[in-house]
């Protein structure tokens, strides 16, 4: 018998839209099916609305330490702003600390995470592969992790991580399933760059993305794909900002390649602009890679379009603008790195995809939810509505129309570089395992109530489209 069961809507997977009800039984969806029976089950009226798999955030950084401070948003106050955007879970990344085991970073975070209120996963980046490393990643899937993150970045931190131990991982990962993710831009770079302009007396914010061009990032990304293929494993380039990065993915994917692209909404609704406002304003748009010209969008969205980029994350990862982005007031490279997005994305990518028409309704879910899933390695119990998934459901209204201002944000900081912008269509109401979490603009789901998720790399199939 069914406990609840969302009625008279349309349901929205990646493969395709159709009217039906879900029924769900304790934590798991029970059928997908037209005028299913009641029987003294909750209904939840969806007309009008379209029910979805609830969204999943594949990039998200809680209670990070960062360029000397941490993270303003934790598991509690991050896991209710993914919540209000109809996000179900998270794969967040926990940091090895140099003298540390990946072992302990994932004990680490899975305290941290212990205030979730919604699923999670856990990537464990990789910041010294001593030996001691080398040996333990092969016990990695044991522990639910699929996923292994290499910084090619932030030269002179502990995160920079040089070609030879990148490869040396890639042949690890490859050997034991799993999934090699990179921050692709040249950091040796992007080093001088910054040592240049601060001598030059080029300290804002602006000469955060001008010390970051695309070519450094286009750059990394060719030697990630290349490094990859001699290394015979998949990869996952996260956070694709612009044109020439594409570029290189889409000629991997010529070759028949396996490398899965990630995009993020910032890169859609801000731009270089936003860096150069007046003051010290551009620092509230300060992230890595950085904000581009807008020339970069059509790009980005054919990449979406075309299945060159299968996801869309948020790469969440917020300062308060006082006390933390001020660390940067007379050094731009001072200035943490990271915007919050974890509730705008879905918000994003409906108004500026859906609507507007350069994307269906179906690959918005592809690529908030059932692709993420499968990149991740948690398909089958998250990301779909399918007899025997976790009963994670966004009910979305298309027509819900909100104005971003920093008092209607459910994160933890002090601005929000969504100021004044509206949005169309959104979460009326979220579920996770069955459980209303979400509804009309109320945190509902208790921290602690998340769980953490185990999760395997199974290769989708090679080429563009994992859908
Ligand atoms: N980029 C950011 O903007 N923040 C955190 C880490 C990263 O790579
Ligand atoms: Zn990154
Ligand atoms: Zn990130």
């Amino acid at each position: 018998m069914s406990d609840l069961i969302f009625a008279g809507g349309t349901v929205v997977t990646a493969e395709g839209s159709f009217p039906a009800d879900v029924a769900v039984s304790g934590e798991t969806i029970e059928a997908v099916g037209v005028d299913l029976p009641r029987d003294g089950a909750e209904v939840v009226d969806c007309s009008g609305a379209r029910v979805m798999p609830g969204f999943i955030d594949g990039h998200t950084h809680m209670d990070m330490p960062f360029g000397g401070t941490m993270t303003a948003d934790d598991w509690d106050t991050g896991t209710a702003a993914a919540l209000a955007g109809g996000t179900t879970m998270l794969v967040d990344f926990s940091l090895q600390d140099v003298d540390g085991t990946l072992g302990e970073a994932v004990e680490t975070w899975q305290g941290k995470a212990e205030k979730a209120r919604i699923d999670y996963g856990l990537h464990v980046a990789i910041t010294n592969l001593t030996e001691e490393v080398k040996q333990e990643l092969p016990s990695l899937p044991d522990l639910g992790v699929a996923t292994v993150k290499i910084f090619m970045a932030y030269k002179g931190t502990p995160l920079y991580t040089a070609d030879e131990d990148l490869f040396e991982a890639m042949q690890i990962a490859r050997e034991c399933g799993l999934l090699v993710l990179v921050h692709a831009e040249n950091g040796d770079a992007i080093a001088k760059l910054q040592e240049q302009a601060l001598a030059r007396g080029d300290t804002e914010p602006r000469w955060h993305g001008l010390t970051r061009p695309e070519a450094v990032e286009a750059e990394a990304t060719n030697r990630a794909i290349r490094l990859a293929e001699i290394a015979g494993c998949p990869l996952l380039v996260v956070h694709v900002s612009c044109a020439p990065a594409l570029q290189a993915i889409e000629q991997a994917h010529a070759r028949g390649q396996t490398v899965y692209g990630e995009t993020c909404g910032q890169y859609f609704v801000f731009s270089d602009a936003d860096l150069a406002r007046p003051g010290f304003e551009g620092a509230k748009y300060v992230c890595s890679p950085p904000l581009r010209d807008p020339s970069n969008r059509p790009a980005l969205w054919h990449g979406l379009q075309a299945g060159d980029l299968q996801i869309f994350g948020s790469d969440h990862c917020s300062f308060n603008y006082a006390g933390q982005k001020d660390l940067g007031a007379d050094d731009f490279t001072l200035i943490p790195n990271g915007l919050p997005g974890v509730e705008e994305r879905p918000y994003v990518l409906w108004t500026h995809g859906v609507r507007e028409g350069r994307i269906t309704e179906n690959l918005f879910v592809a690529a908030l939810s059932t692709n993420q899933a499968r990149v991740h390695g948690m398909a089958g119990r998250k990301g779909t509505l399918a007899p025997g998934a976790d009963a994670d459901v966004v009910v979305w209204d298309p027509d819900l129309t909100i104005t971003a201002t920093q008092a209607n944000r459910h994160s933890n900081v002090d601005y929000t570089p969504y100021e004044g912008m509206t949005f169309t269509g959104g979460p009326a109401a979220v579920y996770v395992r069955g459980e209303l979490a979400y509804r009309d603009g109320e945190v509902i789901a208790e921290p602690g109530s998340g769980r953490y998720v185990h999760r395997t790399f199974a290769q989708p199939a090679p080429g563009p489209a994992v859908r």
